[in-house]
């Protein structure tokens, strides 16, 4: 089987105004769908987070993956990796070409394994392995954020909504607003364990608003993500009282160094999707002790065969595994629900934006939530089927919205004139 195509389409979908601390979403999020044809006409399709480095570079990579056999996916990792050896440089694609390498080619494994699932009729988890559980959990991820929906041209507000879509338009800026927005997300979804993400209000409004959940949701494995804008010792301050709420704490303050010394501290699980992010800084992460769990994401750490990989990794090391998000659609969803499944060493409810998006790219619906979980089944690849309509749909919302690269900061500006991420610090 040859590579005959690649198709890469830029899209754009209402997210709504959630606050975190590099400020807040624009009204419109932005992804990238692939699509691998072949000369047995099977295609193969992936998402990955949009923006103009990522798009450019993803041209790059059609002219290494033409041609080549989608089986052989380590020659084609290693050919990309080459690729954006040489290239990153001239493309001034802005980071350093192993991260350039592995998102680029974390896009193209997901749709090659979408492929192969397809070509030999099985789902995408055997063809990384196989499952080990046949339903994967997800936490109900809660921001404090605007009021609004997102979308400007008639996808953001609906003034019919009712339940889970009317809460999701509501404005979240206290406990018990938190709360409120938990309990509707929860009751749409069947979510078992939640997610705050911290980093916006001040440290003490963000702890008294894991208490009212912890009140509001007794026996709820809780999360905190202050995305590492609290200080080392904003952290060490905070972690006695937030000791009986966590499962783990994720990201309060910056950098391998400050994780490693709250640590000694603090015996809240300490965990990751900030500062060990590639398989080149396990060793030191190791070394230096800095967390206890790391959040693996199938779009940057290399696919879905990496994510096995890194699974191995962080067994072999006592380290745990838990599942980062960012906003995206369905494609994305079912790669991260068949990774899931297939991922021994994930032991914890996984994070999806997935409720706060309305608008999908695929057939037949969104795909469904069962008690907080998405169930795995039987159907070829991912189990999803690229609906050219609805992508087209999002291709002119990209084309018309005029956001090419996501700017939480300046997006925050416009609210809060002279807004910076570097002042905003706890
Ligand atoms: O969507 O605002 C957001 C999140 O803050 C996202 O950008 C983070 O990458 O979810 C992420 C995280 O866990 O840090
Ligand atoms: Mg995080």
């Amino acid at each position: 089987m040859k590579i005959t195509d690649m198709k890469v389409t830029p899209i754009a979908f209402a997210d709504p105004p959630l606050l975190n601390a590099a400020g807040l979403h624009a009204p419109y999020a932005l992804r990238i769908i692939l699509e691998l044809e072949t000369d047995e006409h099977i295609t193969g399709i992936g998402e990955i987070a949009g923006g103009s480095s990522v798009l450019k570079g993803l041209e790059e990579a059609r002219k290494v993956v033409v041609g080549m056999d989608p089986f052989e996916r380590n020659k084609i990792r290693i050919a990309i990796d080459k690729t954006f050896a040489n290239l990153t440089d001239s493309l001034n694609i802005g980071y350093a070409h192993k991260g350039a390498a592995r998102r680029m080619y974390s896009a193209i494994n997901i749709a090659l394994v979408d492929l192969i699932g397809k070509a030999i009729e099985r789902p995408a988890c055997d063809v990384i392995g196989g499952k080990v559980r046949d339903r994967i959990d997800f936490s109900a991820y809660l921001f404090y954020k605007y009021e609004g929906a997102g979308g400007r041209w008639g996808f953001g507000h609906n003034p019919d909504a009712r339940g889970w879509d009317k809460a999701k338009e509501m404005e979240a800026l206290t406990p018990e607003a938190v709360v409120e927005e938990a309990r509707a997300m929860i009751k749409e979804y069947g979510f078992k364990s939640i997610k705050l993400k911290g980093g916006v209000l001040p440290p003490q409004v963000e702890c008294d608003t894991i208490k009212a959940l912890a009140e509001a949701f007794p026996g709820y494995p809780l999360r905190i993500d202050p995305n590492a804008v609290w200080t080392y010792e904003t952290s060490v301050k905070y972690a006695p009282l937030l000791k009986q709420y966590l499962e783990y704490y994720e990201d309060p303050c910056k950098g391998q160094d400050a994780m490693a010394r709250l640590g000694h501290v603090c015996d809240i699980p300490r965990a990751t999707n900030m500062c060990t992010t590639s398989f080149e800084e396990i060793p030191s992460d190791i070394q230096k002790g800095a967390t206890d769990i790391i959040l693996a994401d199938p779009h940057y750490w290399g696919g879905m065969d990496a994510t096995i990989e890194l699974g191995r990794i962080c067994s072999v090391f006592g380290r745990k595994l838990s599942m980062h998000s960012n906003s995206h659609l369905g494609i994305s969803m079912m790669a991260m629900a068949h990774v899931g499944v297939a991922v021994p060493e994930i032991s914890y409810a996984m994070d999806t934006h997935y409720p706060w998006q309305c608008e999908d790219v695929i057939k037949g619906g969104r795909v469904k939530f069962d008690e907080g979980a998405i169930v795995v089944g039987n159907e070829p690849g991912l189990g999803v089927e690229l609906d050219h309509e609805k992508l087209e749909i999002l291709h002119r919302n990209y084309l018309k919205c005029g956001i090419k690269d996501r700017n939480d900061e300046i997006e925050m500006q416009k609210k809060v004139p002279g807004w910076t991420v570097s002042k905003h610090i706890f």
